[in-house]
């Protein structure tokens, strides 16, 4: 492989990254389905992985009980000037940040493989891709981006001699001496992980974990991070959205694209099935989605990725069939529980629980068992030419023109069920004011409600109140061509405690209702926070729902509303300079219909 590569200054790089982390040897990933099984298999025999006798071509590891999720604590943006960050980033000095892990990474491959992965985010060749290149002394991470991305030679010539590669470095940090034996999941203690990114030079550097957005480079890293900044310098958009094609029983379609932050139901979103007759769902993404005004004036998107990362416990028959089917073949599982047969198990499977089972920390559990027997943020690693419901057209370097955009989160009071901007500008407010309840995809979650504007977070990878300004410079350029904007908010709980909305399939009635808005067929009333759906406007037929529970969803709640403007002000107001006046324009407008001011 290394002599497909005609590209020197990659060369240089993995020979200078040879140089610093001393790898015993290094191998060039070619992609391959042979490769992809001969490291399983060394996987399996070093007792990292378990073959799950139940699911062909599925394995399972356990990660260290430390290292189970993102871990935003330690996740930096390293810039030349702290206000490039932003207050929403952790800053470092790159040339210090730089120095503390050139000495973490040195000799730190000692004993393992150095990998190199060629890999593309996007359609290789699609004027909508990019290309990166991950060096890492991870197997495990191996085998991930493979799912992934696309990885291997095409990619390599794709780059040629002379073309943009990300150099991604990654590594577990756990060098081996001489003689000594590895554990099954390496990794460093909490205090020596840091996932750095350098916008200014589009490089990434990892050091200390195994896990997921932590390692998988090409993820939020790459595809989030460094892109949304490169988005910004080329006037387009790098969402952590994820993408839907809806068909409605005359054939028409529409392209749906959905910010949520981390572990709210994206994943069952991209692969819904319509519970209302005629209306079929296809997926095109569950994560990440990139958009570009195209010639017609539309904005296109891609899904960069090639699989998906989903979170495992909850995912069952009743919450998302389709990716209950997906998971039986060719998927990686991490921090799910063992069955005696054979089989993962993860809490909120369908069917009751196994009698025994091993825990996602290896050891015995039973139903009796204090703890759950799957981590709460285990997740899958499945590739999407095994989910049923995925696009034909997927490898269309061109994308699909996107009519609706969603936000949303978790919210168990307060948000109503859906409701509709007035219009780009007032969306923008809805993205950047969005706020979610904690969940576990992070490690270091400190408070129950976060402002999480866009979703975007722990993912933007400049400064977020240039963010908000990038939003309203692309309204400007689609003018009467910008997709509609909506909020969701499936999460809603009654006074007792009882969630409102049934959910996932259902879902498709809100979707529904926002086609028939962009086509103009439903009405809708305006209220203080937005366009909300007329009494009978969203389609209920078929299904029964306790008497009241229908006007609590869609009521607006005056005095909770009230309640949550000072905490999007003080979120705002860390933005200080950059903050934009068309989002402070949106506060004065809200403030207003609400009577607070
Ligand atoms: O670990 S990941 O960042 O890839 C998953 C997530 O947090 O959404
Ligand atoms: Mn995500």
């Amino acid at each position: 492989m290394a002599d497909v590569c005609r590209h020197e200054g990659l060369k240089s790089w993995v020979a200078e990254v040879a140089a610093m982390c001393r790898p015993d040897r290094t191998h060039w990933c070619d992609g391959s389905k042979g490769e992809y099984d001969l490291l399983m298999a060394q996987m399996v025999e070093a007792g990292a992985a378990v073959p799950l006798e139940k699911r062909p071509n599925c394995f399972l590891f356990r990660s260290d009980p430390t290292d189970v999720a993102r871990v935003e604590a330690r996740t930096y943006l390293s810039t030349a000037s702290p206000e490039d960050a932003g207050p929403t980033n952790n800053w470092i000095d790159p040339a210090e940040l730089k120095r503390t892990m050139t000495a973490l990474y040195d000799g730190c491959m000692s004993g393992r493989t150095m990998y190199v992965i060629p890999f593309s985010m996007g359609p290789i060749g699609s004027p909508l891709a990019k290309i990166g290149v991950q060096i890492t002394d991870s197997p495990y991470a191996v085998v991930n981006m493979h799912i992934m991305t696309r990885v291997g030679s095409k990619v390599l010539e794709e780059l040629g001699s002379g073309g943009e590669f990300i150099p991604c470095l990654h590594s577990v940090g756990a060098p081996l001496a001489p003689g000594e034996a590895d554990v099954p999941w390496p990794c460093a203690p909490m205090e020596e992980k840091y996932i750095s990114h350098f916008p200014e030079e589009n490089l990434i550097w990892s050091y200390g974990s195994g896990y997921g957005g932590n390692a998988l480079l090409g993820k939020k890293c790459l595809s989030l991070r460094i892109a949304s900044s490169i988005a910004r310098r080329e006037g387009w958009m790098a969402e952590h959205m994820l993408i839907l094609r809806l068909t409605n029983p005359e054939g028409r379609q529409y392209h749906i694209a959905g910010a949520f932050p981390s572990a709210c139901g994206k994943t069952n979103l991209a692969m819904i099935r319509p519970t209302i007759p005629g209306w079929k769902a296809e997926t095109i993404g569950d994560d990440i989605c990139w958009m570009k005004v195209r010639p017609d004036g539309r904005l296109h998107a891609i899904n960069p990725e090639t699989g998906f990362f989903g979170v495992a416990p909850g995912t069952s028959h009743a919450s998302n069939p389709v990716a209950t089917e997906m998971l039986m073949e060719d998927t990686i599982f991490t921090n799910c529980a063992l069955t005696g047969d054979g089989d993962v198990w993860w809490e909120d499977m369908d069917g009751p629980p196994p009698d025994h089972a091993i825990d996602w920390k290896g050891k015995d559990w039973t139903p009796d068992s204090a703890v759950p027997a799957a981590h709460p943020n285990a997740r899958f690693t499945a590739p999407a030419s095994r989910c049923p419901t995925e696009i034909h057209d997927w490898d269309d370097p061109e994308g699909v023109p996107i009519d609706i955009l969603i936000f949303g989160g978790r919210r168990s009071s307060v948000i109503p069920l859906v409701y509709e901007s007035f219009d780009w500008d007032h969306g923008v407010f809805m993205g950047a004011s969005a706020s979610s309840e904690a969940t576990a995809a992070i490690l270091d979650k400190v408070s129950p409600v976060r402002r999480d504007p866009f979703a975007m977070q722990p993912f933007c990878g400049y400064n977020m109140g240039d963010y908000f300004q990038h939003w309203f410079e692309m309204g400007d350029r689609l003018g009467d061509k910008a997709p509609r904007i909506f909020y969701v908010n499936w999460f809603r709980k009654g006074e007792d405690g009882r969630w409102l909305w049934p959910g996932f399939g259902e879902n498709s009635r809100v979707l529904k209702w926002m086609c028939d808005r962009v086509d103009g067929k439903v009405g809708a009333r305006e209220t203080a926070i937005g366009l909300m759906p007329e009494e009978g406007g969203i389609d209920l037929s078929g299904l029964s729902m306790p008497v009241g529970d229908m006007e609590e969803l869609l009521r607006v709640d005056v005095e909770g509303w009230r309640g949550e403007i000072p905490d999007t002000e003080r979120h705002f107001s860390q933005f200080g300079s950059h903050f934009t006046d068309r989002l402070r324009a949106q506060v004065a407008g809200i403030r207003k219909r609400l009577g607070l001011d």
